[in-house]
This record gives C-alpha cells, structure tokens and sequence, in this order.
C-alpha cells in the first residue's frame, strides 16, 4: 500500500560500514512498498571507513529517489541533521540512523497524526539497553528538561518526524547532539502542534555507537551556549 504523503529520510552517517548497506535496502524497500513520495537524503562527513563508498554504490543503483551530500569532514551530528533539514525537499522530514533504532513501520503510524500536528515525536516505551546507558539517558532528559523548561517525556528518543514548514522557520545552532534538544525547544516555545507516540527502542546490533564517552561534556557546553544566545534567535515567531 502507497500512503499519500511525501516524506524525505534523511540519515545521517558517520562510519557505519558495518550496518549500512543492510540498513539502505531495508530503508529503501520499505519506501517503495508503503510511501508514494519520498526521497532517501543522505549525509555523509568524512567516515575513515568504506561508508562513503557504500553511500555512492546506493544512490548509483537508486538514482531516482536517492541523493547523497558528503561534507568532507566530520562536523558533527548536529551540523550533519541540519545540513539535511536544509537540503530536504519534502514535507515531512524523519530521521533515520543506520542502526535503525525502531521499526520502520513507525512511520505509518506516525502519518495517522500529520492532518492533525506539526511534529510526531516519541517516548521510549520499551528500552532494552545496558542499565548504564538507561541511566545515562535519564539524567540528560531529566537535566535538559529542567533547564530548558521542556514538557516532552523523552528529549533524545530517536524517532522524530517533522513537517518541512516548522524546519524551515527556525535557525538552529548546535553542531553536535544537542541540537535535538535546541529543535524540541523551539517546537514548544512556537506552540507547534505536536504529539508524542511510543516507541520501543531496538538496540545496535553491530558497528560502533558514534556517541562517544566525551558526548556528555560537549552537550553541556553546547547547552550553556544555546541558553547564552537563545534570545537572539529566532526573534519572529512565525506560524504555519
Ligand atoms: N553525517 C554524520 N553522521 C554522524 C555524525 N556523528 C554520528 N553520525 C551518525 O549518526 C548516527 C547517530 O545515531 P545515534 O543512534 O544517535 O547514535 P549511535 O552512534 O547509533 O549510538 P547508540 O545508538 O547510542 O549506540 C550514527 O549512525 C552515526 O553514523 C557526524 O558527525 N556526521
Ligand atoms: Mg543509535
């Protein structure tokens, strides 16, 4: 079945050889049975693994609906995600990372609520991963939503998928992982219509997790930064 909706997947990769080629077909599959319009956005940042090469292999086998932007070098996750909300030509923008953390029949889920809201985000229903990480997660969520006044249950729950006109509206400044922190931000302060559906997370079953050990820190610094300067931003509230 094709729903009637037009979707770019943007997926963001840094060396993830191990899960990609796997992760693009199920990706592309899915597409070309459920979803009349879409586009596969992919942005590569100099992987020091084959990830570049398989990127290239899969938008020359699948010219029509893929596109894929190297960026030379890693700018982080964030620059990455907002280099590709910049290049999305579709309505509905959802992120998808190669680990592919939840089932991709999600998004036929989430597009029951697109005549309805701006903004399909998540909570983690189910979370199988290590205690340490659950608890690391809790004390992000729990330290950003405290400081940034935030009423969603689930800041870093990675299924999110957000209607191209609500991208478009904001400047968004992070280069590494709060920069999904920074969008629930404005999605709140602007009164973006938005829904949270849950979502159980499927753990990584191989490759490496690209969040690195340091990730805490930079989100801090990043965090301080974006409350130093966030009056400046996006001064004109501007509405759908
Ligand atoms: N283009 C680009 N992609 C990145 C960068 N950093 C990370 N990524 C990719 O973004 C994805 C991040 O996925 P996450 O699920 O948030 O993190 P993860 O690395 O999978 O870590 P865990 O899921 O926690 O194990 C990964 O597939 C990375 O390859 C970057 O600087 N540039
Ligand atoms: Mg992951």
């Amino acid at each position: 079945m094709n729903r009637e909706f037009s979707l770019t997947i943007l997926i963001p990769v840094y060396n993830e050889e191990f899960l990609l080629q796997a992760a693009l077909l199920s990706i592309d599959e899915f597409c070309k049975n459920n979803i009349s319009d879409y586009e596969i956005l992919l942005i590569e940042s100099g992987s020091t693994d084959q990830s570049g090469v398989i990127c290239d292999q899969f938008v020359t086998l699948n010219p029509n609906h893929t596109r894929v932007i190297h960026e030379g070098n890693r700018n982080g996750f964030g620059a990455a995600v907002k280099l590709g909300y910049q290049q999305a030509t579709k309505d509905w923008i959802w992120l998808v990372t190669a680990d592919l953390p939840f089932t991709l029949d999600t998004i036929l889920v989430a597009s029951e609520y697109f005549d309805s809201y701006d903004c399909i985000l998540s909570y983690r229903s189910v979370d199988p991963r290590k205690i340490e990480r659950q608890f690391q997660s809790y004390i992000y969520n729990t330290l950003v939503k405290i400081t940034l006044g935030l009423h969603m249950r689930h800041i870093n729950s990675g299924f999110k998928v957000i209607n191209h006109r609500v991208i478009e509206n904001l400047e968004l400044i992070s280069k590494q992982w709060f920069l999904d922190a920074e969008l629930l931000y404005w999605i709140q302060k602007f009164g973006y219509r938005y829904i949270e559906i849950p979502v159980p997370i499927i753990e990584r079953t191989g490759g490496v997790s690209s969040v690195g050990t340091l990730a805490f820190w930079g989100i801090l610094k990043e965090m301080f930064h974006f409350l130093k300067i966030k009056e400046s931003l996006n001064k004109r509230k501007q509405h759908l």
